[in-house]
């Protein structure tokens, strides 16, 4: 049989096949080659209820069609990358970074401008207009729900994961999209419960630092993962002339400039730089490239 990991705790692996849910564990073959499974991962179950692990066994891992390290989650068509400008402030770099690796790996981001209450509109309009011409752009409010229909119409239907720094709200917005939805979270916490005795750290969902991604199948067809909040990310291991590919809206540009290797700080005739001052490319993206840049020179050393 078929299903999606849609969580994974302490060596257990939830599968959902798109009606129910079950648990178990990885067989000793994925196990003794060091093979990881992400949530988010299609694997080939079978059901054992006499199992001491549980009641599936996990044989294979189908091909993924993208994963990413962090957060670690598969298969994504979309990724929703959630920023509050206050409480926590935003941190450029760290959101361009993420927003990196969804290009690297071939997943749309999305973005969402977090807690919309706790700023002004100027300053959500301002933070937006970075990003609105580039991508998919939204600002929700988690009090009030303010902003969630544009983004519910946005991920319908998709594979979409919610990732950005720990507090800016994640929880609440899955808690926001999945609300009147039915729930595994259940079945999920009985089948813990009566294999290990130990109920997950889930009760009072979004009202706590998310520990483990998590995947919220929606009725519309929508698996929604929500995953742990981070403060820092990494810079894959790329060419530095690579980092270029990942920024959308210099592609057209990237053969402008005078040298066809143009890395857009200190050729002359860089049309980056031209667009730069023009202000058609914003500042604070291309300061978040120079510095991605910097972080995967150092590594070719
Ligand atoms: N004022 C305001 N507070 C919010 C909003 N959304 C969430 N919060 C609060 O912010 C805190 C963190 O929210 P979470 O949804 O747990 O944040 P998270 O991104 O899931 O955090 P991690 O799981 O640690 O990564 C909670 O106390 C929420 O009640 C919002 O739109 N406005
Ligand atoms: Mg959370
Ligand atoms: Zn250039």
């Amino acid at each position: 049989m078929k299903g999606t990991v849609v969580k994974g705790i302490g060596g257990f692996y939830f599968v959902y096949d798109g009606d129910t849910v079950v648990m178990g564990k990885a067989r000793g073959n994925l196990k003794r080659n060091k093979e990881l499974i992400y949530v988010g991962d299609i694997v080939d179950f079978d059901i054992d209820k006499n199992d001491k692990d549980g009641e599936c066994v996990i044989h294979r891992v189908i091909e993924r069609k993208n994963h990413l390290t962090r957060p670690p989650v598969s298969n994504l068509d979309i990724l929703v990358v959630v920023f509050s400008l206050v409480q926590p402030a935003v941190n450029y770099p760290v959101v361009d970074k993420l927003i990196a690796g969804c290009e690297l790996a071939g997943i749309d981001p999305v973005i969402c401008i977090s807690k919309s209450d706790l700023a002004s509109p100027e300053e959500v309009e301002k933070a937006l207009s970075i990003y609105s011409k580039i991508y998919p752009s939204v600002s929700v409010n988690g009090v009030t729900g303010e902003g969630i229909s544009a983004l519910r119409s946005i991920i319908s239907g998709k594979k979409v994961a919610l990732a950005g720094p720990s507090g800016v709200g994640k929880s609440t917005i899955t808690n926001l999209l999945h609300e009147g939805e039915p729930d595994i979270a259940e079945a999920e916490e009985a089948l813990l419960k009566a294999a290990t005795g130990r109920i997950s750290s889930k009760t009072g969902r979004g009202r706590h630092t998310t520990r483990h991604v998590e995947i919220f199948p929606l009725s519309d067809g929508t698996m929604l993962y929500d995953t742990p909040g981070f403060t820092s990310l990494d810079m894959p291991v790329i060419d530095p002339i690579a980092v270029r590919e990942l920024f959308p809206e210099f592609r057209n540009l990237n053969s402008s400039c005078r040298y066809s290797d143009c890395m857009h700080i200190n050729e002359p005739d860089c049309a980056v730089k031209e667009a730069l001052q023009q202000g058609i490319i914003s500042v604070s993206r291309y300061d978040s490239y120079k510095s991605m840049t910097e972080e995967v020179k150092k590594w070719q050393k």
